[in-house]
């Protein structure tokens, strides 16, 4: 049977702001199973990390989102679990295009449902990624510069 070498990967994920919460779903997956994660996936060819983000957040949770912005970019290597993975991972901000609009379960083979989490008081416990940023005193919500 033929092993294919692993590659690194691109990754975009969403930070989808909502007063000061943020939407997250526990993965259902051999790969961060039951850890809390942004909505997200790979990067398909030709499209722009925007694009991607917005089509990942329709796909999994119905939501339209609108202000995409940029974040920054980590760099994830998994070495072992269940096989070797490295994700370059851009994260985006966005906010809901109507705020009404209520996140719903798409994928529920991949996630066990998305809810709004405080950022202040965030769940446990986080997929590695998102933890490390939590860790790090990352904030992904905009500065208030009329404080
Ligand atoms: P796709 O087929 O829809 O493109 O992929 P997916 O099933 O939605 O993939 P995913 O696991 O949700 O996201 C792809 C990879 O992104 C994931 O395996 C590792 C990386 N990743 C991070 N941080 C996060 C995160 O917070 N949420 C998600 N969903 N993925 C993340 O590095
Ligand atoms: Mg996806
Ligand atoms: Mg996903």
């Amino acid at each position: 049977q033929k092993v294919e070498k692993p590659v690194p990967r691109v990754a975009v994920v969403v930070f989808l702001l909502n007063g000061k919460s943020v939407l997250l779903g526990r993965r259902r997956s051999s790969f961060g199973d039951s850890m809390f994660a942004l909505p997200g996936g790979h990067l398909e060819f030709g499209e722009s990390f925007e694009e991607c983000g917005a089509r990942e957040m329709k796909e999994e949770t119905g939501l339209d989102i609108s202000k995409i912005e940029f974040l920054t970019v980590t760099n994830n290597v998994w070495p072992e679990e269940p096989r070797p993975s490295h994700y370059v991972t851009i994260f985006l901000r966005a906010i809901l295009a109507d705020p009404n609009q209520l996140p719903q379960n798409l994928e529920p083979h991949k996630c066990y449902g998305w809810d709004w989490y405080d950022w202040d008081n965030l769940p446990k416990p986080l997929f590695s990624p998102l933890e490390k940023m939590a860790q790090s005193g990352f904030n992904p919500f905009p500065t208030d510069h009329n404080i």
